[in-house]
């Protein structure tokens, strides 16, 4: 390459994020982020990943934080470089598809507290799922200046997801107004020449910029950023060392080390990196003795290949099993595992439906009959409920588990009846109101945001406090 064709690549980091969500079950609390900041900001990321996922349940429910707060602690360390979120589409943070006034006025907070660049997935890449959530950002971007759209795709494997699929969806992307899009491998599975395909077949279709995000759970990952960054794509997602790979991302200094010198050099100064990286190792060994992070999520875990399962789906289901006293059936519900997923129409396996077809894969195996016992959640996924598969779903199944019922072929939110919910939740919880996005807290997680509620009018009165117990931080109220 000549001087000319330089093209440095990009890093989003996902330390404050996906980082330890993936090693310490998103337990980091805003008192360690906060004196690291600043360096953080000089590195020159594309982007600094530090909201949304797991972190804003995490933070309510086992840190007993103010998400908001956090992000706005964030917002003011962070002087330059652009804030990230991962929002669930239609689900936006929570566990249900929400209507699309609770979308929006999510969206608009978000940006308003901080956030520059929102990642929206689908668990079905049902693109319907995710209109609502984009053109939120892009009325914000309109009125205010601030936001980027990131539509990511679900990664997975399966006869229908071919080279083609992918490559029109990119354009279909394009065409519904992202500013960029992210493939998104939750589980480890792009291997690194056919991340060269997959590259170079969405490039030929978009011109939108392509973000690239994996985990390091199979072994393969910095290959496979090495080829796709070959075959043009635009950034890349690392986690500093002291919590990368394993079931975490590639290392940001060994990629920074790795086109050093070439036309993709990043340009960022090691001796900085250096010194976050020392930041965080003392907290890593922290986390190691309390048991926090374990050797097992650090390894390499090719079962993850092999399966095509998320490596967090694995650990469910071995807790699953041993509830029942069951552990001997695990190779039984690995083999199950394929054959539900196909039966409800072969989607990608991340939050909610590797949960879906996780626990019923081990009813059916520990039942002994396949869909003698089917979920709530199986069931409206049958019928519909979340949206449409890439294929259809299994007759069969239908006829078995919900014989004769009417079945959905909308959107979820539509699906689900849902018009506007935000008056209705606005009252639900006004008792409780400090700030405008309490009442977004309260729609995500009713039960936990009213308990963390308490805790906090509990702190500020400064009753009681003695009977806090410290250990679990929980309050008796
Ligand atoms: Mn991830």
């Amino acid at each position: 390459m000549s001087e000319i064709e330089k093209k440095p690549i990009k890093i989003t980091e996902t330390i404050l994020r996906d980082a330890h969500q993936s090693l310490i079950a998103t337990r980091m609390p805003t008192e360690i982020m906060l004196p690291i900041l600043s360096k953080l900001d000089q590195v020159g990321y594309h982007s600094l990943e530090c909201w949304g996922g797991a972190t804003f349940d995490a933070s309510l429910r086992f840190l007993k934080e103010d998400p908001w707060d956090r992000l706005r602690k964030i917002r003011d360390g962070v002087k330059k470089t652009k804030l990230q979120m991962l929002f669930r589409g239609q689900n936006i943070l929570g566990y249900r598809p929400y209507a699309d006034d609770v979308v929006e006025y999510f969206v608009q907070k978000s940006i308003a507290n901080g956030i520059d660049i929102i990642r929206i997935f689908d668990c079905l890449n049902d693109l319907r799922n995710l209109k609502a959530a984009v053109d939120a950002t892009n009325k914000e971007k309109e009125r205010s200046g601030k936001g980027h759209a990131q539509i990511a795709l679900s990664y997975t494997l399966g006869d229908a997801y071919t080279l083609d699929y992918w490559a029109d969806t990119a354009k279909k992307i394009e065409e519904m107004g992202a500013d960029s899009i992210c493939i998104k491998d939750m589980a480890g599975l792009l291997v690194p020449y056919r991340a060269t395909e997959l590259i170079t077949a969405m490039k030929s279709q978009t011109k939108l910029p392509i973000q690239l995000h994996t985990h390091y759970t199979s072994g393969v990952a910095s290959m496979t950023y090495l080829k796709a960054v070959e075959a043009g794509v635009d950034v890349i997602d690392c986690a500093i060392s002291p919590f990368a790979l394993g079931t975490s991302q590639p290392a940001t200094e060994v990629m920074v080390e790795t086109f050093k010198g070439t036309p993709y050099d990043t340009g960022y100064d090691q001796n900085l990196l250096a010194e976050i990286a020392d930041y965080f190792r003392p907290y890593r060994e922290e986390c190691l003795s309390s048991g926090l992070m374990s050797t097992k999520s650090l390894g390499v875990n090719i079962k993850t290949l092999l399966y095509q399962v998320p490596g967090g789906m694995l650990s469910n289901m071995i807790s699953q099993l041993k509830e029942q006293n069951a552990e001997d059936k695990y190779e039984e519900v690995l083999k199950e595992i394929p054959r539900v997923r196909k039966d409800l129409g072969e989607p990608p396996l991340v939050t909610p439906s590797s949960q879906i077809v996780g626990t019923q894969a081990v009813f059916n195996v520990l039942y002994g009959e396949r869909y003698k016992m089917a979920t709530k959640e199986t069931k409206d996924m049958l019928r519909g409920k979340y949206g449409q598969t890439i294929k259809p779903m299994s007759q069969e199944v239908i006829d078995k588990v919900i014989p004769g019922e009417q079945r959905f072929t909308e959107r979820s939110a539509d699906a689900a009846g849902l018009t506007n919910e935000l008056d209705k939740l606005e009252s639900e919880m006004a008792e409780w109101k400090q700030q405008d996005e309490d009442v977004l807290s309260y729609a995500l997680f009713p039960q936990v945001a009213t308990d963390f509620f308490k805790y906090r009018e509990a702190q500020q009165s400064k009753v009681d406090l003695t009977k806090a117990n410290q250990d679990d931080k929980t309050y008796p109220v």
